[in-house]
């Protein structure tokens, strides 16, 4: 099923001449009204005129986050005021918040973006969607709330916090379907099965539309068997508009919509733009924004574009999971790490349960990390020695798996902090 087939399933190559046409006019209206990428396109020596084709625009200079940064809060957008219909701003975990403006044009592509997604994995007008990502300046609750409007669901604006709340409306209303940070979800399974509530027995919850932070195929197994839903990837970032792109039935990558975003990957430490099934950075250009323009903005997401058509029929391009950020990955003792990675290494291990948190510190030169790791309840027992061989355990599987020690702390059920918006995993106490 498609929202809008005549897009989605453009042959690939209309699909390119489109997308050129969008950047070019892009380009050229940015050289000519906007001083701040005007000024950007001067420094790097480049006029709209040496645009000649897609394959030119390795020769366009980057936006970064701190370009908003320095411009807070609103020096770069690229309209009037009166213009504005709606902002909302990023948390600001890594400093400053950035805040995004949206026109009433910028509100219906983005709407159209989620009308598709959602569309593409089934969610239509017999659904009834819960939405617990964060109503409010982050664009999880709004975003999901007027995508899933546009195709007809029923929509509970629930937001995120009071689980037990939320459990309770999800049985009444008859809950088919739920969009939520993956590591909310989980918990809620957790304080469901306190609760007595089995998923699969008293609840009609059929798919869940998991994203705003990493998450692996582990969790997406682990979600789906224990909760007998199925699980699809959203992924999209405030820069852009917020949550936009899913992946379809086939789970296959995310699709992009091409009219609306063009996607490049570069090697993290050449900046050269990668070929298909290459993992790199990701840069983006959003083809319509109004009131923010981004071109070749590094949004710093690790990523790859997969090659090939998917077997659903939408010929945009695809991205694979994001396996983290080239900015929140972890250099110990000079060897790279990803959360992600720790935590793919965590689940397959039998009697771990959902909650882990690393911290790094530094003791002269040395880089040391601890993991803290909860244990399922079946498996945690008072017994000191029980114990000392489940950490043993998995100090020695993480050692394998990442080529780097790390010490082991065992967490009863439930010790851990819990997020109701995105998982905050990384306390990293080295002082640079
Ligand atoms: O997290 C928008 C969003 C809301 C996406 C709800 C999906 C669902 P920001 O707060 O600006 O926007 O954070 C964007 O979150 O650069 C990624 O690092 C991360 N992220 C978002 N989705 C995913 C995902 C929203 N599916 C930042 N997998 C991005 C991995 C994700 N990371």
């Amino acid at each position: 099923m498609y929202w809008n087939a005549n897009i989605e399933c453009m042959p690939a190559d209309d699909l390119k001449r489109l997308q050129y046409r969008s950047f070019k006019n892009l380009i050229n209206s940015l050289y000519s009204f906007n001083r701040f990428y005007h000024d950007k396109m001067r420094g790097a020596g480049v006029h709209p005129d040496d645009f000649r084709s897609l394959a030119d625009v390795g020769k366009l200079p980057f936006m970064y986050k701190e370009d908003l940064r320095e411009n807070y809060p609103t020096k770069m957008f690229n309209v009037p005021n009166t213009e504005i219909v709606r902002f909302h701003a990023s948390s600001g975990t890594s400093g400053k918040p950035t805040v995004v403006g949206y026109t009433e044009n910028d509100l219906a592509y983005w709407t159209e973006a989620l009308a598709r997604s959602l569309t593409s994995i089934g969610i239509g007008n017999s659904d009834i969607l819960q939405v617990s990502y964060g109503y409010g300046l982050f664009t999880g609750g709004l975003g999901l709330h007027y995508g899933a409007e546009k195709v007809g669901a029923s929509v509970v604006p629930s937001s995120t916090g009071n689980t037990e709340r939320q459990l309770e409306l999800m049985q009444d209303l008859g809950v088919t379907a739920i969009a939520c940070t993956p590591s909310y979800l989980v918990h809620m399974n957790t304080v469901a099965a306190k609760m007595g509530i089995d998923f699969k027995r008293d609840t009609c919850l059929k798919k869940a539309v998991l994203g705003a932070e990493p998450w692996t195929e582990s969790m997406r197994a682990k979600m789906e068997s224990s909760m007998g839903i199925r699980a699809y990837d959203i992924y999209g970032t405030s820069e852009q508009a917020g949550p936009m792109f899913t992946e379809c039935e086939e789970r296959n990558g995310i699709h992009i919509s091409g009219d609306i975003m063009y996607v490049e990957v570069l090697d993290t430490e050449t900046g050269e733009i990668l070929e298909e099934d290459q993992r790199g950075e990701m840069v983006v250009t959003m083809l319509k924004k109004e009131a923010l323009p981004m071109v070749r903005f590094k949004i710093k997401d690790i990523t790859s574009l997969l090659p090939g058509e998917c077997a659903c029929g939408r010929t945009s391009q695809r991205i694979s999971r994001i396996t983290g950020r080239s900015d929140d990955m972890l250099i110990i003792r000079g060897i790279n790490v990803f959360p992600s990675q720790i935590e793919y290494a965590l689940m397959r291990i039998p009697g771990v349960g959902d909650q882990f948190m690393i911290e790094v510190t530094r003791d002269g030169d040395l880089d040391d990390m601890k993991i803290y790791v909860e244990i399922k309840p079946e498996v945690f027992s008072d017994k000191v020695t029980d114990m000392m061989v489940l950490r043993a355990h998995i100090e020695s599987e993480l050692k394998k798996y990442l080529n780097i020690g790390a010490v082991v702390e065992l967490k009863a059920p439930g010790e851990l902090p819990r997020f109701e918006g995105k998982a905050k995993r990384v306390i990293d106490k080295r002082v640079m």
